[in-house]
């Protein structure tokens, strides 16, 4: 893989940033952020974000508050900025479909497929459901009882005449791509729908509104006709093109996936990969839609009003940091196709597992015992190979307990933290490829968790208290320390993409800074070029997370 481009929908500047919107700008932001590493090269990894302004919405919503849609859209996108920054995402761009980069290209693209025949005009009568700006299919407006299947209002009647995108023309080619993963449609349970979608036929698609008096001077007007505007839907889907069509970017393309919830799956999946064949486009390698964050078993929406503000999670992030938010949100959040509740009862509880005694406690503990045993250098390598016939520091290990009384039960354990390490590592890059971004900083996690055992195991403590009395104690004691720390300096690796903070706070107190222009690989092999070495200094610090009382009432927003 040369470069990676991964895509957040551009969100709807009618309204202000919520979780949904951070949720997903967080997935996308934590997969580049791991493939940068994984590449060693990060200026070869592309995130873009932004946001969508031209719906009729954020003209009547501009209209209520006595604004001009402009004014309110630029208020707006500042304020999604401001909700990315207090998320810590690192994107490469935020387009705003207002701006002329984006303008000018979207309306080239369009005349290419006037030109070209796939768009044409023709007349049109539907089901348009204003809530959502679409107009919603014939069976599916009779199965919701002519109400919006996203926020339950009544659709209107519409008939216009309208320019026409010819996506019946690729229908086969559509289905071709998708069943053969050419475009991979992911989850898997996504792709079954889809394509159970497209057997039933593909219609041609509305792509223009005629302008009525009286309408706002909003949007793009169709470059062959300026008496009709390009409906939103079409202009939008093209910013992930807009924004790299430029001579130096234009190597990102095609996209390697985008990211969106499963409401705007169909456009992506098969409307947007159409228009681009049509162009003459290569198609995104693959559009990953996740399920929803609800709360109280409904869909949370601007338009119902009960959604997770970015104010609420601010109040998290002050509390328990913007990592222990950005890691719930990653580890709990909706990613499969299942939808997940956000509640304060599991935040707490992950956050206390996972965090406060998982990875803060781990590092802390090991950090604390190279201070007190090895007076905060560390003397010895190791291998990485704790089973026979190598395993003498661990053998020295389980005599020490044997010695005290408390010896280890069962078969003597091996553990291979050379094969561990490898294999995370192996798993998280094959995670990060099907999109599985929260499979991909567990498999970090996964690696704290066996240090964990290793220390109950073999006991250190019980091994120190013995050093003088044992031929082999100060070795056996270093090694084994070395290896723990080792370990997680590569499970560090595998969390900083989520949690980027913390992590750079644990490689300054153990002076481990992954080196710039290193592949994940390289960084991560175990004992190999860029692994702790002799003589490195671990300096303790402070924890990383401290432990949540689960009695404490849930923050609460703060308003201004
Ligand atoms: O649809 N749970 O914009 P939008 C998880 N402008 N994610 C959620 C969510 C929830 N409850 N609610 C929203 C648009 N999202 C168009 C997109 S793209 C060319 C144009 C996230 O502001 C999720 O990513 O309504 C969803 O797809 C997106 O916000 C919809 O954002």
């Amino acid at each position: 893989m040369d470069t990676y481009y991964v895509t957040t929908p551009i969100y709807y500047v009618n309204d202000r940033p919520h979780i949904g919107h951070c949720y997903t700008t967080l997935l996308a932001d934590v997969a580049a952020r791991f493939q940068r590493m994984r590449l060693g090269r990060p200026g070869d990894v592309f995130c873009l974000t932004g946001t969508d302004e031209h719906a009729e919405k954020v003209v009547q919503s501009a209209a209520q508050r006595g604004l001009s849609p402009l004014e309110w859209a630029d208020r707006n996108a500042a304020e999604f900025r401001k909700a990315f920054d207090a998320m810590d995402f690192a994107y490469d761009d935020f387009v705003r479909t207002t701006e002329d980069r984006h303008k000018t290209r979207a309306s080239a693209y369009i005349q290419k497929l006037v030109d070209s025949g796939d768009i044409e005009l023709g007349d049109y009568e539907g089901w348009f459901d204003a809530s959502q700006e679409e107009y919603v299919p014939e069976n599916t407006a009779r199965e919701h009882d002519y109400k919006s299947p996203v926020t339950g209002r009544p659709l209107e009647k519409r008939t216009e005449q309208n320019y026409f995108f010819r996506l019946d023309k690729y229908e086969g080619w559509l289905k071709e791509q998708i069943e053969s993963n050419s475009i991979r449609v992911l989850p898997d349970a996504r792709k079954n729908e889809v394509l159970g979608r497209i057997r039933q036929g593909l219609n041609k698609v509305p792509v223009s509104r005629r302008i009525k008096d009286g309408d706002a001077d909003w949007g793009i007007r169709m470059p062959n006709d300026p008496e009709h505007r390009i409906y939103v839907w079409i202009e939008a889907l093209c910013n992930y093109l807009t924004t790299v069509d430029t001579d130096d970017r234009r190597r990102f393309w095609p996209a390697n996936v985008h990211v969106m919830a499963k409401d705007i799956l169909w456009f992506h999946a098969v409307i947007w990969p159409a228009m681009l064949k049509a162009l003459g486009e290569e198609a995104p390698k693959a559009v990953y839609a996740h399920a929803y964050w609800i709360r109280e078993g409904r869909k949370m929406s601007k338009s119902l009003g009960n959604f997770i503000e970015i104010e609420l999670l601010e109040a998290y992030c002050e509390r328990y940091s913007t990592d222990a938010v950005r890691w719930y949100l990653l580890t709990q959040g909706p990613l499969g196709a299942n939808d997940a509740d956000f509640a304060h009862d599991h935040f707490v509880e992950t956050y206390n597992a996972d965090l406060a005694n998982g990875v803060g406690n781990s590092t802390s503990r090991v950090g604390n015992m190279i201070d007190k045993y090895l007076g905060g250098e560390l003397t010895m390598l190791c291998d990485g190979e704790y089973g026979f016939p190598n395993g003498t520091a661990l053998q020295t290990a389980l005599q020490a307990r044997q010695n005290a009384g408390k010896p280890a039960e069962g078969e003597m354990r091996t553990f291979h933290f050379a094969n561990l390490t490898r294999e995370a590592v192996e798993k998280a890059i094959a995670a990060a490829d099907g999109f599985e971004v929260d499979e991909m900083v567990r498999q970090g996690l996964s690696l704290v968790r066996a240090v964990d055992d290793f220390i109950s195991y073999s006991a250190p403590f019980t091994l120190a208290k013995q050093i003088d009395e044992l031929e082999d104690g100060p070795h056996a004691l270093a090694t084994i320390l070395y290896s723990c720390a080792e370990t997680l300096r590569i499970a560090s690796l595998l969390i900083a993409p989520a949690m980027p903070t913390k992590m750079a706070e644990l490689w300054q107190g153990w002076n481990c800074a992954p080196a710039d222009g290193i592949s994940l690989e390289e960084l991560a092999r175990f004992g190999g070029a860029h692994a702790l070495k002799k003589g490195q200094k671990i300096t303790k610090g402070e924890a990383l997370f401290m432990r949540a009382d689960p009695k404490e009432d849930a923050p609460v927003a703060k308003k201004d």
